[in-house]
């Protein structure tokens, strides 16, 4: 495999010098940054910032636009097999969105100081996290419905709060990713639609496809609250507004009702609306599942790694011509 600037040893190296020699903050500094925080004022990339939030963002916002490359690889498989020539074509489009998404978070990130290519290599190397949801196979058409409608529900409610993170550049990203994948849920949702009301073969499909993304979709939120690790610190620093069981209780909240207008169920038999804190209680998340998936088990890491690192290589050749029409113009202007 062809990595950039180095080798799995640089990548290693250079995650665990950023990990363990964080430069002690000065109280001050950090007070003047707090009241900042508490005003309600943006952070933006000139501002000094304790290294601790730079390196908070940094893993939070490499993990999103990593999440997004990935993310392209299991409705990739969908595109030749695509039912229509509008489907075909709104499902390239939202491909399309999101390789855009990775892009701007990426970028962003380099706001930071960081190199998006040490980015690449941590995801490359499998050193990196990226989403639990990418990790689980696209076995049907429905498939495509259901992770507009569920997989992008869920990114839809996470990321209409991070647009209003406290990190400028991420909460402005964030305002123009959220707009598209408001696009994206649609849809799906209307994939999810013609598949409800289609023949019972279709009924059957979408059923299956829920089935299989329900739980998954939760998981996105990440571990609860009292499992938590970072929650504290990015509450904290308003990174993030609300804990990951806020978030997937709005979800839940949000989702049974579409549910029930496409006249599908969720694979929940403890689900029940409680009318006294107007919420749909869920039942217990397999958190054994979801430790798995994140560790590099689930049913489908090594398949995305695979993919992920081929396009990469096969890439190669695009990136050395464009650093040689980049050097080429260079010259050109310097003679100029
Ligand atoms: N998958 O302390 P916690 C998309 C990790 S893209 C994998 O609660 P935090 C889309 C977590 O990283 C969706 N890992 O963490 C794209 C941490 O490990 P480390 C991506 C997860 O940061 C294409 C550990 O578990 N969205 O929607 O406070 C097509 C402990 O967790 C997951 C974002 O990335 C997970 N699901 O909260 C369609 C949004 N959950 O790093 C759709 C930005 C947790 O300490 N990120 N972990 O080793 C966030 O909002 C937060 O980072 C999270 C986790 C809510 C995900």
């Amino acid at each position: 495999m062809a990595t950039l600037r180095g080798s799995r040893l640089y990548s290693l190296l250079h995650m665990t010098t950023t990990i363990r020699q964080l430069p002690a903050d000065d109280p001050a500094q950090v007070a003047a940054f707090e009241a900042l925080i508490a005003a309600g004022e943006s952070i933006e990339p000139k501002d000094w910032m304790p290294a601790r939030y730079r390196s908070q963002l940094t893993r939070m916002m490499s993990q999103h636009a990593h999440s997004e490359v990935v993310g392209m690889l299991p409705e990739g498989n969908w595109i030749t097999r695509a039912p229509s020539l509008r489907r075909k074509q709104s499902l390239i489009a939202k491909v399309q969105d999101e390789a855009g998404h990775g892009l701007y978070i990426y970028c962003g990130t380099e706001t930071l100081g960081v190199d998006r290519f040490d980015l690449f290599n941590q995801l490359l190397d499998g050193t990196a996290k990226y989403s639990s949801i990418f990790n689980y196979p696209t076995l049907s058409w429905a498939d495509m419905g259901v992770i507009g409608w569920l997989v992008d529900g869920a990114a839809i409610v996470n990321q209409t709060v991070l647009a209003k993170t406290s990190y400028g550049p991420y909460a402005r990203a964030m305002v123009r990713i959220c707009k598209e994948e408001n696009f994206h849920k649609r849809q799906g949702y209307e994939i999810c639609t013609v598949l409800a009301n289609g023949t019972p073969a279709q009924r059957a499909m979408l059923q299956d496809a829920v089935d299989r993304f329900w739980w998954p979709s939760l998981m996105m939120f990440g571990p609860s609250d009292t499992n938590s690790l970072n929650s504290g610190e990015l509450l904290r620093w308003k990174v993030k507004r609300k804990t990951n069981d806020e978030l997937r209780q709005r979800f839940v909240n949000l989702t049974i009702p579409q549910a029930q207008a496409l006249g599908i169920t969720v694979p929940d038999p403890d689900l029940r609306f409680d009318p006294e804190t107007k919420n749909w209680v869920f039942g217990e998340i397999d958190w054994s599942e979801f430790q798995q998936v994140i560790s590099g088990n689930g049913p489908c890491n090594r398949e995305r790694l695979e993919a992920r690192r081929k396009a990469h290589d096969d890439g190669q050749w695009v990136r050395e011509a464009a650093s040689a029409h980049a050097a080429k113009r260079a010259r050109k202007t310097e003679a100029a």
